[in-house]
């Protein structure tokens, strides 16, 4: 009974149900396909990754004495889809059935349920267990609540894996420790060097491929040293755990200029595409708490990330999907700005931020959510151009994740299915927690006039604008209380100014 094992450039975990039961005589597939580096224009540093990272993950295969069919981007006869891979390979194997992991994304499911029709032997779609929460656990747990809060869900996730629990109490008494998690940086602190991961000749052709096949997509190649092998994957982790982690806390919502990782695992891609499981990365942490190497607000903080936001966050789409794609609870019409895929403006941190998510295909959480995201809600961007940045820019991206971050956590355009209310902020925020308005052209401390920081004036802009939409919501009563204090002519310069500001930006869609 040989099986065709259809392994997704997502799925590069050895341990993965796909590959569960494999069995001398079967082959493993692994296609490079140009529908998948296309269907949005990905960051070329995110698919020579992915690309780098299947290739080295077919390798390890092979040593194991395990056959694979690994099909090439370049490979002349590649038909350039998932679809048309699978049915050349059942063609070349004969096999008597297709096993696969269900993906990630929901157009890849709907392409998956076709292949029943399509391919001409059994196709089995296996659950992903990779995640803690399977997805008739969460909609248990979702249909036991009126509101749908990660702190509530992450809880019984902490009962159910028993992470940081006393018995049934939570380690130290509490469940949360985010109130230690805010502080900004003070100069004296330095974090840690990272290691990097030297380009192999395997490596090196992947990049040359991206760059000749994808190099007018958003993005550098220059200086790539991300792990891309299982063995870099855990190395990174390890160096992790021992010398951010310990920190990754207290500086968690930190930002400061020329600094992109500071204590950040910066893991997501790894874990996103299999090369690291987030369950031994919060075995890893623990253990780190319990051998006294690091505090419990930084641990706990790591393992909510994982076990609380990422699970809820991938529960919260397939939950919501196909009509999720489409929320726009708060009319957001306006088109993303040009400046967005340049990076020329003279707004200092939204600079910082696009230059970096430029070389690096990365930024950290707060700059995703506090800097380009509140700019985004405040101005009123279309949902549908904010989610295709988010998911072209990021080398962590993928739908099932990107998607509730953007439409949920940071435009509020599911009307606040998960969260309370939306993260708007003015200019205070980020001067507080960066240093990036020191070297800004507007001041961060003025609210409106010549020289004012945008922020200021888009902030209760937006408030005004959405009084209608937000004014019922009991967590929004103070800043409507204030707006109603606030003098007439005040509120008419605000807005004026904004108007002037949004009007002035420049979305030519040409990128
Ligand atoms: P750390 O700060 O070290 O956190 C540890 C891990 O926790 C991360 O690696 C990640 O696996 C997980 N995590 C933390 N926050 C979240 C979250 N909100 N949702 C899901 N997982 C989380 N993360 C992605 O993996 N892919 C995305 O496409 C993505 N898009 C985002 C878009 C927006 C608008 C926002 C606000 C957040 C997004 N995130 C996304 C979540 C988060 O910003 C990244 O996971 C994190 O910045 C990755 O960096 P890190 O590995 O250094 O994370
Ligand atoms: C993101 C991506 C890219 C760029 N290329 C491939 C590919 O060539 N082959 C592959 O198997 N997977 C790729 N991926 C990841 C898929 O897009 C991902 O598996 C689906 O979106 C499902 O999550």
């Amino acid at each position: 009974m040989a099986a065709l094992r259809f392994v997704l450039g997502d799925q590069l975990s050895r341990e993965i149900s796909s590959l569960s039961d494999l069995e001398a005589g079967d082959t493993v597939l692994m296609v490079e396909v140009a529908a998948e580096a296309n269907y949005v224009r990905h960051h070329q540093r995110k698919i020579a990754f992915l690309f780098a990272a299947m290739r080295h993950f077919a390798d390890d295969l092979r040593k194991r004495d395990v056959s694979v069919d690994y099909v090439r981007l370049d490979d002349e006869a590649n038909t350039g889809s998932f679809t048309g891979e699978l049915q050349r390979a059942v063609e070349r194997h004969a096999p008597d059935r297709v096993v696969v992991t269900e993906p990630g994304e929901w157009r890849v499911r709907e392409m998956m349920a076709d292949w029943r029709e399509e391919v001409a032997c059994e196709v089995e779609i296996r659950p992903d267990d990779r995640f803690i929460c399977s997805h008739e656990r969460f909609s248990e747990w979702a249909e036991g609540h009126k509101d749908l809060r990660m702190e509530y869900f992450y809880r019984e996730m902490r009962r159910e894996t028993g992470y940081l629990m006393e018995g049934d109490k939570p380690a130290e008494g509490k469940w949360n420790f985010d109130h230690s998690n805010r502080e900004p940086l003070k100069t004296s602190v330095k974090a840690p060097e990272r290691p990097t991961y030297s380009v192999d000749e395997g490596t090196q052709e992947v990049i040359d491929l991206v760059s000749s096949r994808f190099g007018n997509h958003f993005g550098s190649l220059e200086d790539f040293d991300y792990p891309v092998s299982r063995r870099q994957a855990l190395h990174y982790l390890n160096w992790f755990i021992d010398e951010a982690l310990p920190d990754f806390g207290t500086f968690q919502d930190a930002m400061r200029s020329g600094e992109p990782l500071l204590f950040h695992s910066h893991i997501s891609a790894l874990i996103n595409c299999g090369l690291i499981d987030p369950r031994e990365a919060c075995d890893r942490a623990e253990h780190a708490y319990r051998d006294g190497t690091a505090p419990i607000n930084a641990v706990e903080g790591f393992i909510r990330q994982i076990i609380g936001w990422r699970e809820f966050i991938r529960g919260v789409y397939w939950r919501e999907m196909p009509d999720y794609a489409a929320s726009n609870k708060l009319l957001a019409q306006r088109k993303l700005p040009d400046f967005f895929w340049t990076g020329e403006t003279d707004l200092n941190c939204l600079k910082q931020c696009f230059a970096e998510v430029k070389a690096s295909a990365y930024n950290h959480h707060i700059q995703r959510l506090m800097v380009i995201g509140n700019f985004c809600l405040l101005c009123g961007f279309d949902p549908r151009e904010v989610q295709e940045w988010y998911l072209v820019v990021y080398h962590d991206a993928y739908e099932w994740v990107e998607m509730p971050n953007v439409v949920g956590m940071i435009l509020y355009a599911d009307g606040g299915l998960f969260a309370s209310k939306p993260y708007a902020a003015s200019a205070n925020y980020i001067d507080k927690m960066s240093d990036y308005c020191g070297d800004c052209a507007y001041s961060a401390s003025k609210k409106t006039g010549e020289g004012a920081c945008p922020f200021n004036v888009l902030y209760w802009d937006f408030i005004a604008r959405n009084k209608d939409r937000l004014k019922g919501n009991p967590r929004m009563n103070r800043t409507y209380a204030t707006l109603e204090r606030m003098d007439g002519e005040k509120v008419k310069t605000i807005r004026r100014e904004a108007t002037r500001f949004l009007d002035g930006l420049v979305a030519t869609g040409d990128y």
